[in-house]
């Protein structure tokens, strides 16, 4: 099998009501700036990296994926997945511009390209291909009822429908808004609503200094909350250590980390409990495999945070004995041929080949007119 063209892709797909926010982010689309990598046996692999669809630079993305890398890949054989992963980012004069951001998501998206290409081209769902296994159980939690735009009766009502038409039996809040006793009000609101027995994560998205987080976040632990995800800066490792030791509620991060050896230093350091990273922010499959093997090594939980929209990370999770537990978010339902299904809260293991990225016909006939 031979790689024989690139083509760019950019998919922006609405966001639920119109718009959503968390306590940094605001955005009304999803995007999925990625690449349809073609073969001379005619099977064709799609990677998409998860942005906030800002088109200039869902524009850099893909630029770097097929000006930069895309020469590199021409006529190589795409089951190499692993020695391509380290030839394109052995590429020095890529590299010296960017160890993290754009380049590295231009290279998470064709990893993930690959590594459907190698599953298509043995006819395997990418689950199998890792190893996995379609009886073992994997969790959806859902984070589309707890955004901080939503007001409390709708975000309440929507965590009621979630749990009981839907079949959750977990829902993500995100917290980190002006009023650290209005957070806290929102909390204590879905846990009456939903009684003792779901399970209520929390996400500040990076808001709050340390003395904050030590203050709000430790009053979590009276609504029994299974974890506070990104208290504070992404990149502060001591910082999340110092709050480690003080709260009692278990601290969750990963998704705004680039690297294998920011998680490193993270689990190192005692700084994270609940291991959080993504396909589409790490490069791809193969540095993320990386990470989970690791966290593993300490006994830490790996719940991916899903870039993806969960399309990639749902093969993982059914491979990797790390992963149980699996972010939902609906956005890409429209646009994937097709998209994950959860039945009474559990992922149901996709049967098709390759790694879930495919887009839908609908997809296929608007990308690129944006
Ligand atoms: C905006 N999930 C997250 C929104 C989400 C964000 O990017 O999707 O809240 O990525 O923190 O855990
Ligand atoms: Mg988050």
């Amino acid at each position: 099998m031979k790689i024989t063209k690139l083509e760019p892709i950019i998919l922006h797909a609405p966001v639920t009501r119109g718009g959503i926010a968390d306590s940094t982010h605001k955005l009304t689309h999803w995007g999925a700036p990625g690449v349809a990598i073609h073969t001379d046996t005619g099977h064709i692999g799609y990677g998409f990296s998860g942005t906030h669809a800002h088109l200039p630079t869902d524009r850099l993305i893909v630029d770097c994926i097929i000006n930069s890398f895309g020469p590199l890949l021409i006529g190589e054989d795409p089951q190499e997945v692993v020695a391509l992963w380290e030839k394109l980012h052995k590429q020095s004069e890529i590299y010296w511009v960017g160890r993290a951001g754009i380049t590295h998501l231009a290279l998470g998206a064709i990893d993930i390209a690959l590594w459907d290409l190698k599953a298509k081209a043995v006819d395997q769902p990418l689950w199998k291909l890792l190893g996995g296994s379609a009886k073992k159980k994997v969790e959806a939690y859902n984070t589309d009822g707890g955004w901080l735009n939503w007001s409390l009766e709708t975000m309440v009502s929507d965590c009621k429908r979630l749990v009981e038409e839907d079949g959750y039996r977990a829902v993500k809040l995100k917290v980190g808004g002006p009023n650290p006793r209005e957070d806290l009000r929102r909390v204590e609101a879905v846990r009456n609503a939903l009684g003792p027995d779901i399970r209520i994560m929390t996400d500040a998205n990076g808001r709050w200094t340390l003395p904050q987080a030590i203050q709000t976040a430790g009053r979590l632990v009276d609504f029994d909350i299974a974890w506070i995800e990104e208290p504070i800066y992404f990149d502060d490792v001591e910082g999340h250590r110092r709050l480690a030791q003080t709260i009692a509620t278990p601290i969750a991060l990963g998704e705004q980390l680039y690297m294998a050896s920011q998680f490193r230093d993270f689990i190192q350091a005692g700084a994270v409990h609940y291991v959080q990273p993504d396909v589409v922010r790490l490069a791809g499959v193969t540095e993320f495999w990386q990470v989970a093997d690791l966290a593993r090594s300490y006994s830490l939980p790996v719940v991916p945070h899903v870039g993806d929209m969960c399309q990639v990370h749902q093969h993982i999770c059914f491979a990797h004995p790390a992963c149980s537990l699996l972010e939902y978010i609906p956005w890409l339902r429209d646009w994937m041929e097709k998209p994950a299904q959860i039945v009474d809260g559990f992922y149901v293991a996709p049967e098709s080949a390759g790694a879930g990225m495919t887009p839908s016909l609908k997809a296929l006939t608007e990308i690129n007119k944006i």
